[in-house]
């Protein structure tokens, strides 16, 4: 394992070749440290929330797989938390849900939910300097059960998930006034059915009356940014999603807030790296589901792959770092979930400083002047610069392990937490 006068070494020859190409390390290090990412809070417990006694099915999501010691309470989940953070450099933020809501042992019905529900996790953030983001839970609940939530024709199920999604807004604008920081808050809806419908278009309808009615309440951007998630279709929704991709983006465009765009959502060779720029053609700002599907929306841990960096490079490229929020949304129950977090948000950083390294102005020349040779051939030769080098240095800096060390702190702690749960 590098020591770090070896990191330090070994950044000084990396910085001397990313020099000769015009680009900056330190330069790069010190926008990379700027740069939060939102870690989910579903992948500690396996998308299971706190509230008592469902045991009800996930609107068409699952984590699979039964590695031992998830976390059973707020308590554990934000511990949990906490260790995967102290091994990820930079300053970052925790997304919730709201059935990671703290009720005190009480049964509190989701469109009751209140921001005191959250103290807790306020209060932790808070303590943690980490940002908040917000989601609400239209799933995993008796309401939910007949696939409709917002869209539903039943009007009593509709008012009630109306109800819910006011709620969140409260809570969550509770939670960016307290902190400071604005609380992106993520609507996802499983709507949609198992067979071929006949009516796609009166669900449609109602969504959008139903979506109306929990944005009409306004609140302050300083606090909360509003946003919608769309989907190809799910476990039980494979012939019809009431809120396809058209449908958020029509209505994100319509009304000025944020669309969420989750890596798994799309058919099997679309790519959200291509989207960023299109829907910021036409958006603010957007959410992403920095997630990894595996032939299907399977919620993969996020890995360095060709996709991340690409939707990394976009981001960079475009300029668009302080109009894209970078949200995880992965959930791997079958490995230690707390490495499952490590790994996926230090692969997202990777890739992020990969594109802050890139030289950018060489190749915007190549391609400008019409060298389309040099532009492929420069494209290649940048895979092998010293990346290493430049991420272990900032992970030294940044007193986080450097390389592979974090990943005895993760087997410590299991040896002396995890392990020990029921
Ligand atoms: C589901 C969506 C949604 C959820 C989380 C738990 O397909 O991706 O974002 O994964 O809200
Ligand atoms: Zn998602």
């Amino acid at each position: 394992m590098s020591n770090s006068s070896t990191i330090e070494k070994a950044y000084g020859m990396a910085r001397q070749r990313y020099a000769e190409l015009g680009v900056g390390t330190d330069e790069a290090i010190k926008r990379l440290a700027g740069i939060p990412v939102s870690l989910h809070c579903w992948q500690g417990d396996d998308v299971s929330g706190f509230e008592t006694g469902d045991g009800l099915s996930g609107g068409g999501i699952m984590a699979t797989g039964n590695y031992p010691g998830k976390a059973r309470t707020a308590e554990e989940l934000r511990m949990d938390l906490e260790e995967a953070m102290s091994l990820i450099p930079g300053s970052h933020r925790v997304s919730i849900h709201a059935m990671y809501a703290e009720t005190g042992g009480k049964g509190v019905e989701r469109n009751q939910l209140q921001p005191a529900h959250f103290s807790g996790w306020i209060d932790w953030a808070k303590a943690n300097e980490f940002g908040l983001d917000f989601n609400g839970t239209f799933f995993s609940h008796p309401k939910a059960e007949s696939g409709f939530t917002l869209s539903s024709a039943d009007e009593g199920i509709r008012r009630f998930w109306v109800e819910h999604g006011m709620a969140c807004r409260r809570i969550a604008e509770r939670m960016g006034r307290e902190l400071g920081s604005a609380c992106v808050t993520n609507m996802w809806i499983p709507d949609g059915c198992k067979d071929i419908p006949i009516d796609r278009k009166g669900p449609r309808e109602r969504l959008k009356k139903s979506l109306d009615e929990m944005f009409t309440e306004k609140i302050d951007r300083n606090y909360l940014l509003d946003s919608v998630e769309g989907k190809l279709f799910g476990i039980g929704s494979e012939s019809y999603v009431v809120g396809s991709h058209e449908f958020y983006l029509g209505y994100a465009i319509a009304n000025n807030i944020l669309l969420c765009l989750d890596a798994g959502h799309f058919h099997p060779t679309e790519v959200i790296s291509d989207k960023i720029s299109s829907v910021l053609s036409f958006l603010d700002e957007i959410l992403l589901h920095v997630s990894r599907p595996v032939r299907w929306d399977s919620d993969h841990v996020v890995i360095l792959s060709d996709e991340l960096k690409a939707i990394a490079q976009e981001i960079v490229r475009g300029a668009y770092l302080d109009r894209v929020h970078i949200g995880l949304d992965f959930f791997d129950a079958s490995i230690n979930r707390i490495a499952a977090w490590v790994i996926g948000t230090r692969c997202t950083i990777k890739a992020l400083l990969l594109a802050l390294l890139e030289p950018i102005e060489k190749l915007r020349r190549f391609e400008n002047s019409g060298d389309l040779t040099s532009r492929l051939a420069m494209l290649e030769e940048i895979k092998t610069l010293p990346f290493g080098a430049v991420w272990d240095y900032y992970c030294l800096k940044s007193d986080v392990p450097a390389a592979e060390a974090w990943l005895k702190a993760v087997k410590d702690y299991e040896v002396n937490v995890t392990s020990k749960r029921g």
